[in-house]
């Protein structure tokens, strides 16, 4: 199977990390959403990643579907969201707050890298990040007990960690939410997690 994206992608590195820790081997192909958007769209119609290849050609797309499709091929047992309950309602939980965050601290990024100067929206940008910075604080607010098992809400978690840090550092420095510091290095230790460590933030190759 094949994994389309680069690790500076929150959703693709939780995919990444996610196979790593099922012990799922992948190969790897690095196109760019930006400087391959014509070939992109060939595996993914909306010229987006993540994507995963499976062996027959078929083609995941969006990376809770392809989360949901991997439990589902490792059994309930091993799944890395439980399949039913609390501790399932309250993983999709953590897991739609991060992802959230994704996504508002990524549009920040597209109107700073890629909107041409003139057209930039301050109040947009703005927005964005009020929406971003309420949502670390109510991730912040949950409780991430050390001991806990360590699925995907904790996987996903992190990868939002170091992709803000990565892509907006002033909205998550160290010792703001401890929490989050927390989750970062109890996850960030682990082979599976440094196995796909994103390269610096890549200004995306259009731009
Ligand atoms: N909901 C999607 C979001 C994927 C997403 O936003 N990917 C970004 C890269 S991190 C992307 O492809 N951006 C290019 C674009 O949307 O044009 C998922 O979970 O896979």
């Amino acid at each position: 199977m094949i994994l389309v994206g680069q690790y500076d992608s929150p959703y693709t590195r939780r995919v990444a990390v996610s196979l790593h820790m099922l012990g799922i081997a992948f190969e790897r192909d690095m196109r760019s959403v930006f400087g391959d958007f014509d070939s992109m769209r060939s595996t993914n119609p909306l010229g987006r990643v993540p994507s995963l290849i499976l062996g027959d050609g078929t083609a995941l797309i969006d990376s809770s579907a392809i989360l949901d499709w991997l439990d589902e091929q490792v059994g309930a047992e091993r799944a890395l969201v439980l399949p039913v309950g609390l501790a399932r309602r309250q993983a999709l939980q953590r897991m739609a707050l991060a992802t959230g965050v994704n996504d508002k601290v990524m549009a920040i990024a597209y109107e700073q890298l890629i909107r041409p100067g003139p057209y930039r929206w301050p109040d947009w940008v703005a927005r964005c990040r009020t929406q971003a910075t309420s949502g670390l604080a109510a991730m912040n607010a949950q409780s991430w007990p050390a001991d806990a098992r360590l699925c995907q809400a904790w996987i996903t978690a992190a990868c939002t960690i170091r992709y803000v840090r990565l892509a907006m550092p002033d909205l998550l420095p160290e010792g703001r939410y401890p929490a989050l510091d927390a989750v970062s290095r109890r996850c960030e230790a682990l082979p599976a997690f440094q196995s796909c460590y994103p390269a610096d933030y890549a200004v995306p190759k259009s731009a």
